[in-house]
């Protein structure tokens, strides 16, 4: 795939950088994103990017040459950090992607619902970057788009 088609977006923490080295076959643990990292064919963003609405037209800026956006919501979080309709503002197609669906504190249904109100009719995949639930099923998805 080529480089930079598709960007990754979602709170500090929620798991952006591991799910980027599972989808690279890259087995090194993720460090803190400080910047926007160009791995691959991936974007990694900073989660304060997505946190604060400051940085939204930067993240656009960004996305021009990207085709795919992959908006994270973390399935231990109770909140989203995303406006409703969010993805209206980005000219890419979104797919919303649950993380951390193997963690004791997981809750797939609140998470599926937050996605559906800051991307609604967007398809929404399961994800573990633990036990790799989920990996060819979004990497089949990103591929539809590219
Ligand atoms: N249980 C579990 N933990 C995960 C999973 N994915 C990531 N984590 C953990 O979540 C923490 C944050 O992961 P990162 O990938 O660095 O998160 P990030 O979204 O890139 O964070 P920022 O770079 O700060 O925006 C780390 O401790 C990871 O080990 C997962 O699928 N399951
Ligand atoms: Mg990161």
């Amino acid at each position: 795939m080529k480089k930079g088609k598709v960007m990754i977006i979602g709170a500090v923490g929620s798991g952006k950088s591991t799910l980027t080295k599972k989808l690279l076959n890259d087995d090194k643990p993720a460090v803190k994103t400080q910047a926007l990292n160009y791995a691959g064919w991936i974007i990694d963003t900073p989660g304060e990017y997505s946190e604060n609405p400051m940085y939204y037209r930067s993240l656009m800026a960004t996305s021009l040459e990207a085709k795919v956006l992959l908006v994270i919501q973390d399935a231990t979080r109770e909140n989203s950090i995303f406006p409703p309709n969010f993805s209206q503002g980005f000219p890419l197609k979104p797919i919303g992607v649950i993380t951390k669906i193997d963690h004791p504190l997981a809750n797939v249904e609140r998470a599926r619902i937050l996605l559906q109100q800051s991307i609604p009719n967007a398809p929404v995949i399961l994800t573990s970057s633990v036990t790799s639930d989920g990996i060819k099923d979004l990497i089949k998805n990103i591929q539809k788009h590219l």
